[in-house]
């Protein structure tokens, strides 16, 4: 190697350096190589580097020649090498196996799965459309009419009070069942009326294990001439073996709604004690309490009031209605305990069903 400034360079030199220089580039197996080719002709005290120092020191007429072929001989050595840089990674990614980086964030092979309440809501709502019933839904935010005095819930009834309802700005409110879509579709739609109403639905509730200010019903409208008590009977019973269980026994016990009459509320066998069949070693049973009965819905036949309301004829039709906590259904089905696992999505508890 010549030292920076030495004047012994003519153009044929420059040729045989770029020659030689791209040889050992082309020639070079690994980056090793072809960085040590760089170093001997482009480094600091690289060969064509030395040259191109040197050429301040030269005459006139070989300055030109010999500066232009030095920096040609350097771009094109400069590109060669990049060149050959990048077949040479090329070649490493495509010989060597894939490599692990384990800072790269996991891939992980988690799959989600549809929420348990969705698919009970799902599960009761195929149940219904494939006993002829259709669906309906309506906005969460009602009027005061719609919510309580159409379903003749008069002013100052318990259920109006203000602790129990979340109102909103301009009179209206959150609906507190489903029951005001109902309402809706009677107004717009002569019987006959076969539906169903799921849909959330809000009670200024502190919460607790059975109590959530927020929860979902699915109700249930028939609307004809002559449907009777018979009917919602043997409809209730059949929803009941179909969702709990064909050895399931189904009570009906007298209870009161403003909206029905008669009204009744719904027990089923207890699921933890076969009603009462099986005593448990603890004594009573946890779950109904010794009573051997769950409670699972209120139903009753359309009381007139409401009829006269929507303007059906109380005379000419008759109609049963019956509405269900989706929450309360899943519980007893499911044994949740708490009506809160529901909203608060723990891995622990969404993972049990999916
Ligand atoms: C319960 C009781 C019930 C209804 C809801 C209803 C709707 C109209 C007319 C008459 Cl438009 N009734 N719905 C009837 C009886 C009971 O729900 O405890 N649900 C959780």
């Amino acid at each position: 190697m010549r030292p920076p400034g030495d004047k012994v360079d003519t153009e044929k030199s420059v040729r045989e350096l770029r020659e030689s220089a791209a040889r050992e580039i082309e020639s070079a197996s690994t980056a090793r190589e072809l960085e040590e080719a760089r170093v001997k002709y482009l480094g600091r005290k690289g060969l064509l580097t030395s040259i191109l120092r040197g050429i301040a020191n030269l005459g006139e007429a070989e300055r030109a020649v010999v500066g232009k072929a030095a920096n040609r001989a350097k771009e094109e050595l400069t590109s060669l090498i990049a060149g050959k840089r990048e077949s040479l990674e090329q070649g490493l990614r495509d010989a060597s196996p894939r490599q692990l980086d384990v800072t790269l964030p996991g891939t992980g092979d988690w799959v989600g799965s549809r929420h348990i309440l969705s698919r009970v809501a799902r599960e009761l709502r195929e149940m219904f459309v494939a006993m002829g019933f259709s669906v309906a839904t309506g906005p969460d935010v009602e009027d005061a009419y719609h919510n309580f005095e159409a379903l003749n819930i008069p002013e100052g009834h318990p259920a109006r009070e203000q602790g129990d309802t979340f109102f909103v700005k301009g009179g209206l409110l959150l609906r507190t069942h489903t029951s005001p879509v109902q309402i809706r579709v009677m107004e717009e739609t002569p019987p006959p009326i076969r539906m169903i109403f799921p849909g959330r639905v809000y009670r200024n509730d502190a919460p607790d294990p059975t109590h959530s200010p927020e929860f979902h019903q699915l109700e249930c409208l028939y609307v004809d001439r002559g449907v009777t008590f018979q009917d919602l009977k043997g409809t209730l019973a059949h929803f009941a073996r179909r969702f709990f269980g064909s050895r399931i026994g189904v009570r009906f016990r007298p209870f009161y709604f403003p909206f029905t009459e008669p009204s009744a509320e719904v027990d089923i066998t207890c699921i933890a004690c076969s009603g009462g069949r099986e005593k448990p070693a603890s004594g009573t049973c946890r779950m109904c309490g010794g009573t051997g009965w769950l409670e699972i819905l209120g139903a009753g036949m359309v009381h007139p009031a409401v009829f006269r309301h929507v303007g059906y004829d109380p005379e000419q039709f008759t109609g049963y209605a019956f509405g269900a906590g989706i929450e309360r259904l899943a519980m007893l089905k499911y044994g949740i305990t708490d009506i809160r696992f529901f909203l608060e999505n723990d891995l622990r508890f969404l993972e049990q069903f999916a």
